[in-house]
């Protein structure tokens, strides 16, 4: 599927070190890639209520580390998915009128727009499911093979068909994933969790709660397609799974999404993975906070919405959004505010300032070309990109800037580069 447009992102002098990365899974920071390559997934939208500041917050977080690899050096392919037929897409739609298809569409085309305006680089792969029916299909039908896959007794389904299991125990006997892996969750939170975010522990006849859907066979009135499975569509953590292994080497170097994502959704697109393949599924399981508003969570179920679309429409510089949100550790939750628009548009208007005012052959040289500077080492530079390496720790970054700015250094050609290319903001 089209995916957006490619930021402009220059080549600052030197190389950076290759990132550090939470994993979810160790709690532990790893090195993000040591043999100069590194895959990404990023779940990517359910195409309805987009792109809200949260969305924003974790294809952000992602972008830094892409920007962060790519000035170690690091080749990095990318892939990301969009939901683009789901239950709630579904629901959306029904509720709205409006037909499933033409809603993902359009909210796709926004999202695709306000990543263009936020200078977000695109995936390499930008995948919708409904593309990709076939190898879904396919990749249960090897579960079914595996032993890995069962059927659970589906009265209402119009071909007399089953709907499809994923066996969770018999997954943890045969491959390298159990559950817990990717998690680390108690049984009870994530029955809690299953029950909150999709999951139907209380379906009779599966061999385990928590077991997730792989394939509901067709319904009246919803979509379906022919398949080697049944007439059908696939469940949710089994597109991510086949989108990512399908188009990147196992194990693939960051699986990353929202935290809202951790249980159960990466926890089986893990196990669903290593079942299909043999291998884990990533070395590192990224996750990015959760942006509140109006006290809780912002969400497309609760309504809470501040849309990156609004806020340029009402003329906010999307740097100003960009630097709002670099402004929090990615991986801590916390409210958007009016404040905090207001205080990253004052830093834009000191950051600009700073940049315009420095003048001679170290400084910032408007007709110079976006790569240049020399190799001599660059306090700002080095500073920025401990900082960036340093598990994403963007708002260390942005102090580092303020700090050269309140000490009077002047903004050399380097630095402006450094924080284009990290940090995503154009100063010239
Ligand atoms: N389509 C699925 C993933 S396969 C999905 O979760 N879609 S979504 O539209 O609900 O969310 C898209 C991404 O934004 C996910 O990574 C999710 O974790 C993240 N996200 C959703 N709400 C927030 C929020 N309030 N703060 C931060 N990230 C969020
Ligand atoms: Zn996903």
């Amino acid at each position: 599927m089209k995916s957006w447009s490619m930021p402009e992102i220059p080549l600052v002098p030197g190389t950076g070190p290759v990132p550090m990365l939470h994993d979810t899974a160790t709690g532990e920071l790893r090195s993000a890639s040591s043999h100069g390559v590194a895959s990404l997934y990023v779940c990517g939208i359910t195409p309805y209520d987009a792109t809200h500041i949260g969305h924003a917050a974790t294809y952000l977080a992602f972008d830094t580390l892409v920007r962060a690899w790519l000035d170690a050096g690091v080749g990095v392919e990318y892939v990301q998915n969009t939901t683009d037929v789901d239950d709630p897409l579904l629901e959306r739609a029904t509720a709205t009128g409006v037909d499933w298809r033409e809603l993902a569409a359009s909210q796709t085309d926004l999202f695709r727009s306000d990543m263009t305006a936020l200078g977000i680089r695109p995936p390499d792969h930008y995948v919708a499911v409904t593309d990709v029916i076939t190898e879904i299909s396919n990749a249960v039908e090897t579960l079914v093979s595996h032993g890995t896959a069962y059927e659970v007794a589906t009265d209402d389904s119009v071909d007399g068909n089953n709907d499809l299991y994923f066996d969770s125990a018999r997954a943890a006997e045969t491959g390298p994933w159990h559950l817990g892996l990717e998690s680390g969750l108690d049984r009870d939170t994530m029955l809690a969790l299953s029950r909150q975010r999709g999951g139907d522990p209380g379906r009779p006849g599966k061999r385990d709660p928590l077991d997730p859907l792989l394939w509901r066979a067709a319904r009246v009135g919803e979509p379906a397609w022919e398949s080697r499975v049944g007439r059908g569509r696939p469940g949710w953590h089994i597109e991510c799974s086949v989108i990512a292994i399908n188009r990147l080497a196992s194990p693939i170097t960051v699986q990353a999404g929202g935290s809202d994502l951790i249980f159960p959704h990466h926890e089986f697109s893990a196990g669903h993975a290593s079942s299909i393949t043999g291998e884990p599924f990533a070395d590192i399981y990224a996750h990015a906070g959760m942006v509140a508003y109006q006290g809780e969570k912002m969400s497309k179920s609760l309504g809470n919405l501040v849309l990156v679309s609004q806020l340029t429409a009402r003329g906010v510089d999307p740097r100003s959004i960009r630097l709002a949100l670099l402004d929090h550790h990615y991986r801590t939750d916390w409210e958007w505010t009016a404040d905090t628009l207001v205080s990253a548009t004052a830093r834009l208007e000191r950051w600009t300032a700073w940049a315009a005012a420095s003048t001679g052959s170290t400084e910032v040289d408007a007709a110079a070309p976006a790569t240049a500077g020399s190799d001599a080492p660059d306090p700002v530079v080095d500073a920025l990109r401990t900082a960036v390496a340093d598990d994403l720790d963007t708002p260390a970054a942005l102090a580092v800037v303020d700090a050269a700015i309140a000490a009077a250094c002047p903004a050399t050609a380097a630095a402006v580069t450094a924080i284009d290319a990290l940090l995503g903001i154009r100063l010239r």
